[in-house]
């Protein structure tokens, strides 16, 4: 991928001196859903799958974004000038946005540069694409402009005021983080109030972590993401009248069953029962996780899709009936919805001599249901971003 990354840079802008190649992977969250903007807990993971680059500085103010996924597009050419959300520049709005965080931040670029891209990330699937996009970009402003006071944690948050304030989604900080800080064979377990993290690993002797992809992806998924958003928001605000906590990641399932009631409707209520309970949940299941408990792990994954399901309303028929498979058959550990949901992928625990019948019966079910075929990954958990050479 490496030459074809600069084949294609030397094609389009006539040599490639002085550029440089960067990765960034995507990611697929193990426990912890919807909880990384209520202040709870998360335990995602890097994959090796991602998004590779190939960049350099230019002497003008002009930028220049490829895609080698999106031949059809050509090259954008955006100004450092005018750094704007524009529909024409269609996917070059995530690193056009992460240009515009950079500047709003104190760190205004004195050069435009070119970038060309590839990734290998499932679109649209839910395994984070635009946060991998994000923090490749972060990571090669970061190295080609000498910007060395920058962290990863400060890639990870620009990643996130880029996502929440150039592309319109109200996105929490789990993607990005893991995106950036991503490590070989561990999951992060992220407490994202404190953004306190500790590497957890996951290496799993009899089992693999399967994503199974649905290929669907339900219209309006940003605005109704946004809404779960608001809705925690003003459950929140709701139980403040009374209780003086910064956020739902506060509160024990017990305290919130005690003050559910200052919660005024059923919507509300339900979308902080989500909150609450996962935020228990992906406790318990790292601390298990970490006696070498492994079904116990799988039994609180499963219970994590029941509240995703009924209380936060963000899971879908396609989805359903993936996890409901899985967990009809022997060996599977644990299934559920991952990522932000409405369509996407789910991700399994599943025992090596389980794999066979898990991909066969589901692939089979899934396409006599819905007439297309699912698609099946094995994951590997990579490193986070970084330059390659
Ligand atoms: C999406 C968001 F980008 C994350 O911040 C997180 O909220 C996730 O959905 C749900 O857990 O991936």
């Amino acid at each position: 991928m490496k030459e074809k990354l600069y084949d294609k840079f030397k094609e389009l802008f006539g040599d490639a001196d002085g550029a440089h190649f960067y990765f960034s992977p995507g990611r697929v969250n193990l426990i912890g859903e919807h909880t990384d903007y209520n202040g709870g807990h998360v335990f995602p993971c890097a994959l090796t799958l991602g998004t590779y680059g190939v960049a350099r500085k230019r002497a003008d103010r002009l930028m220049h974004f490829y895609s080698l996924n999106l031949d059809q597009i050509g090259v954008v050419e955006a100004s450092l000038d005018d750094l704007t959300n524009k529909a024409v520049y269609d996917w070059a709005n995530y690193p056009l946005g992460v240009v515009w965080t950079f500047a709003e931040k104190g760190y205004s670029l004195d050069t435009g540069f070119d970038m060309v891209i590839w990734g290998d990330i499932p679109g649209g699937a839910g395994l984070s694409s635009s946060a991998s996009l994000e923090v490749l970009t972060g990571i090669m402003l970061t190295d080609l402009f000498g910007f060395t006071k920058l962290s990863l944690t400060d890639l990870a948050l620009f990643g996130q005021y880029s996502e929440n304030n150039f592309n319109g989604c109200n996105c929490g900080i789990m993607d990005q983080f893991t995106v950036a800080m991503g490590k070989k064979d561990n999951a992060i377990f992220l407490d994202t109030s404190t953004l306190n993290y500790e590497y957890a690993p996951v290496l799993l002797d009899d089992a693999k972590i399967i994503i199974t992809n649905s290929k669907v992806k339900h219209s309006l998924v940003s605005s109704a993401y946004n809404d779960r958003r608001q809705e925690s928001t003003d459950a929140l605000e709701d139980l403040q009248k009374e209780l003086s906590i910064a956020s739902l990641g506060d509160l024990t399932v017990e305290e919130f069953e005690e003050h559910a009631d200052l919660i005024r409707d059923d919507v509300r209520t339900r979308r902080a029962q989500h909150a609450v309970s996962e935020n228990q949940r992906t406790i318990e299941a790292v601390a298990a996780l970490q006696n070498g408990n492994i079904e116990k792990f799988g039994k609180l994954m499963n219970q994590s899709h029941i509240s995703l399901r009924d209380d936060y309303e963000v899971s879908c028929k396609e989805i359903d009936l993936l996890v409901s498979l899985a967990w009809d058959i022997p060996g599977v550990i644990g299934s559920r919805i991952t990522g932000g949901g409405f369509g996407g992928c789910t991700v399994s625990i599943v025992k090596n001599d389980a794999v066979e019948t898990f991909i066969e019966t589901i692939g089979n079910t899934y396409k006599e249901t819905f007439g297309h075929e699912a698609e099946f990954y094995t994951v590997d958990i990579g490193a986070g971003a970084g330059r390659l050479d």
